[in-house]
């Protein structure tokens, strides 16, 4: 039933909640913010949203950092906001899915507290413990540095947050693993306890009405159990130290067995809440198609209903909408991967704004609503972070005092950390943007919120709010915006991305056509290599208006980035 695939070609709105609204004044957002926007996100044509972790946490990474995973911190509400939201949330008709830390805990989780406290407590091997080795004075630098008692890290695996990815216990006197901060010490997933207590904690959620999990960090749940050193690659890394291959920390074949027992898990356990299945959404950031359609389970289709794999757009760098790039890669995730439904993000909260990544300073409305064209026709179901609908930008600290993120931090001034892409959402032109009423939010919120903000852009016909709304409610509508084939036409045109897709039974082809170039376009849509013939074009949402009422397939003039 369509109940049961409800998250095929949903829209999924993140959700960053320390960012999004503040209901009581404090500076930080909370759930009860979150309640009070459901109006707005209802109207939107959001299917669900993704709440980033609001567990109980000394919120060193901002939540991902877990110290507790079957209650919410109090900084965000009580449990029984969240069920109050999960139960109003229904009433809109969006289902809430949460964000779960699988890789790691908080060092301040009594699950850490207590494995730490010697080699022999019954959680002694829930985390990753190791015996160090003898100071090698050739060692590199941040090796050395990680040395305790004589003794360095056992080998050279290093953080993705900088620096040796282990710490010294002096109780234990030995080593932990940590892939990100050293307080996220990993957990030990070949222990079945560890298992039995993280999917304890999803049906926990789920009996509370939960419709699905976004799987943080999930290819690194698995290290080797050797130890043995990755390769060292040439150059360093963003914090200096040198580049390694994670071979033997990243995406190790052991994940699939855990994925496929979760997915099992999720997928039996007696329904609660909303009609249809759970949803399982992994940040898995693939390189290629090959891996991506491991995640789904390959033929068999028993893991992640949704890994996303951001191929488009990456931290930080600037982008170009390369038109054959696009289209090899739009190719690839609607048909290369098993028939599985492919997920499509622009934004989240790791990564500069699209807005920013691939804005030029003069077509940037354009560039913004071509992206948001191509997010929303594609049948990818859709991921999008909270404030890219309003075309938002990234403000990035200019003042190493003013940075929060811990990478900012120890990065400074390589890298500036990810603050940028966090700052509150810009609701109206009053104090704090509507976002707070504390005299300081926790993060400032950008000054062009007086103009940019959702008040303004809901009173604009132009708006990229009215955009993003037009086309959520026309894919909504519009069968062959969701289901069927794609064809990419006029493929020798290297600045406009075209393609038809054909719906199954008969409903009515759409074709979708963006200028992706700073220049005037003429373009021809051959519609016949779709196979579609002795159609006349009528137009359904255009943001260029001498095409409202374009009929023509040839001879087509799309304005630099104009979408039809
Ligand atoms: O991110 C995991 C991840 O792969 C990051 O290394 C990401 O590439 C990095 O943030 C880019 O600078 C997840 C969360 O999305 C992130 O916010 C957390 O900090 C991280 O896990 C640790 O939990």
């Amino acid at each position: 039933t369509h109940d049961e695939t409800w998250w095929k070609h949903a829209v999924v709105y993140e959700i960053y909640p320390r960012s999004f609204q503040d209901s009581n004044g404090d500076g930080l957002g909370d759930l009860n913010g979150i309640t009070q926007r459901l109006d707005y996100l209802e109207k939107l044509g959001v299917d669900a949203i993704w709440i980033a972790p609001m567990f109980p946490s000394p919120q060193v990474d901002f939540g991902y950092d877990v110290s507790d995973y079957e209650a919410v911190d109090p900084q965000y509400g009580t449990l029984a906001d969240m069920d109050r939201l999960i139960q109003e949330a229904k009433k809109h008709n969006i289902r809430i899915c949460l964000d779960w830390v699988v890789n790691h805990t908080s060092d301040k989780h009594k699950w850490f507290e207590e494995s730490a406290s010697s080699r022999t407590n019954p959680k002694a091997d829930w985390y990753m413990w190791s015996d160090g080795k003898p100071l090698d004075p050739n060692a590199p630098e941040y090796m050395k540095k990680a040395a305790h008692d004589g003794m360095m890290p056992p080998n050279n695996w290093e953080s993705g947050f900088g620096g040796s990815a282990w710490e010294w216990v002096p109780a234990r006197k030995q080593f932990y693993y940590h892939m990100f901060y050293k307080q996220q010490p990993d957990l030990n997933w070949r222990n079945p306890a560890v298992e039995k207590a993280m999917f304890d904690g999803m049906r926990f959620w789920m009996d509370r009405g939960v419709a699905g999990f976004r799987l943080d960090a999930v290819p690194t749940l698995f290290e080797d159990p050797q130890n043995r050193d990755n390769p060292v690659l040439e150059g360093t890394n963003s914090q200096g130290d040198p580049r390694l291959k994670g071979i033997y920390t990243d995406n190790l074949p052991e994940v699939h067995g855990v994925i496929r027992r979760m997915r099992a898990m999720v997928e039996t356990y007696p329904k609660t809440g909303f009609p249809g299945s759970r949803v399982l959404i992994g940040e898995t950031y693939l390189p290629n198609t090959v891996e991506l359609d491991k995640w789904y389970g390959g033929q068999d289709q028993n893991e992640l209903q949704l890994p996303m794999d951001m191929l488009i757009g990456f931290r930080g760098d600037r982008a170009k909408l390369d038109v054959p790039y696009l289209r090899r890669y739009l190719t690839e995730v609607e048909t290369e991967v098993h028939g599985s439904q492919p997920l499509l993000v622009f934004d989240n909260h790791d990564n500069v704004r699209s807005h920013d990544r691939y804005g030029d300073g003069v077509h940037d409305a354009a560039i913004d609503r071509a992206i948001a064209t191509m997010l929303l026709t594609s049948k990818a179901t859709a991921l999008m972070y909270y404030g890219e609908e309003l075309g938002m930008p990234t403000t990035t600290p200019t003042r190493v005092e003013d940075v929060k993120d811990p990478i900012g931090i120890t990065g400074w001034p390589r890298e500036k950390g990810r603050d940028g892409e966090r700052t509150p959402m810009q609701w109206d032109a009053s104090t704090d943007a509507g976002f707070s009423t504390a005299a300081k939010t926790w993060l400032p919120v950008p000054p062009n919120y007086t103009t940019l903000n959702v008040a303004n852009e809901e009173k604009d016909p132009t708006s990229l709010l009215n955009w993003y709304k037009r086309l959520i409610a026309l894919r909504r509508n519009t069968p062959a915006l969701h289901d069927g084939g794609v064809v990419f036409v006029d493929t020798s045109n290297t600045n406009v991305l075209s393609y038809v897709r054909t719906p199954p039974g008969g409903a009515k082809p759409v074709v979708v056509s963006m200028n992706l170039s700073a220049q005037p376009q003429t373009v021809k849509l051959d519609m016949a290599a779709a196979g579609v013939t002795g159609t006349k074009l009528k137009t359904l949402i255009t943001d260029v208006p001498s095409l409202e009422k374009n009929d023509r397939t040839s001879d087509i003039q799309l304005p630099p980035y104009g979408s039809l």
